[in-house]
């Protein structure tokens, strides 16, 4: 059997060379060697996409490595996703989640929902480029215990105290509790905007949903 950090690394590699074509065979070999489903994604996949985030802001990379990138990792997590769920888990409680309006990452908040749902919760996913009046009705419809947001860019990220200003005004920011994460987003950031809690990453995110609901 390869050592851990091997496989890992070429996991990383995979992400960076943009090679569609290994990455499944790859996060294979990892689950079959016992790697955590968990570490695959965080010290293999997502470390490759900080080394790509990087080669793009050098100008070493354009917007079509970017798409490739995700695509990449979008290959590597089908593999995983069923390794981060967990099978009989009783529902921990309801979470509504989507990325704010103007924005279309989608890879770290698809992410939080794998984790939440692998941890019981019940999640309404409304996906990218979610506008406020979306956020409303589906807390409305929906009366979950969570909001969760998510924004890569800096210019999206104000997205989220609209949100929270619509529930405001629909007289439900009361009834929830609201996590936000994503690059850009601070716990600074989230205090001064109102929400509950930011998170650094997937795994930090679903700790937090999960204390909020009494268990961890
Ligand atoms: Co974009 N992009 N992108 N991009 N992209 C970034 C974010 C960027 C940092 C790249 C760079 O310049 N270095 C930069 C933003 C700069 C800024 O605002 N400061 C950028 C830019 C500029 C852009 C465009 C404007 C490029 C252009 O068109 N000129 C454009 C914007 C489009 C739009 O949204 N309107 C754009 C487009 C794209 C693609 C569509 C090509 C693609 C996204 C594909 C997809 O998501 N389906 C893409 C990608 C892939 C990236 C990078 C390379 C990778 C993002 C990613 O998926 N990371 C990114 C560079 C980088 O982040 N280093 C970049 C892996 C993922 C697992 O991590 O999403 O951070 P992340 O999620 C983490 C945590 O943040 C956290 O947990 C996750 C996992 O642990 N988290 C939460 C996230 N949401 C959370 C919610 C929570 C809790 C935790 O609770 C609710």
């Amino acid at each position: 059997m390869k050592d851990e950090a091997e496989i890992l690394g070429k996991i990383r590699d995979s992400i960076v060379n943009l090679d569609i074509n290994s990455i499944a065979k790859l996060c294979k070999e990892a689950i079959d060697s016992n790697i955590p489903a968990y570490k695959v994604v965080t010290d293999g996949m997502s470390r490759g996409m900080e080394i790509v985030g990087k080669k793009y802001e050098n100008g070493e990379y354009f917007l079509a490595e970017l798409i490739m990138a995700g695509e990449t990792m979008k290959e590597g997590m089908k593999i995983i996703k069923p390794y981060l769920k967990g099978s009989d888990l009783k529902i921990a409680g309801k979470v509504v989640i989507g990325t704010v309006r103007g924005d279309l990452h989608d890879i770290g908040k698809n992410l939080v929902v794998m984790l939440l749902e692998g941890s019981g919760f019940s999640v309404v996913d409304l996906g990218v480029d979610v506008q406020p009046e979306k956020f409303v009705e589906a807390v409305r419809e929906h009366e979950p215990n969570i909001v969760g947001m998510s924004a890569l860019l800096t210019t999206t990220m104000m997205e989220m105290e609209k949100v929270i200003s619509a529930l405001k005004n629909a007289g439900l920011r009361n009834k929830v509790k609201i996590i936000v994460g994503g690059a850009p987003v601070t716990r600074e950031f989230a205090e001064m905007i109102g929400a509950d809690a930011a998170a650094r990453d997937a795994v930090e995110g679903a700790t937090i949903c999960k204390s909020w609901m009494g268990s961890r």
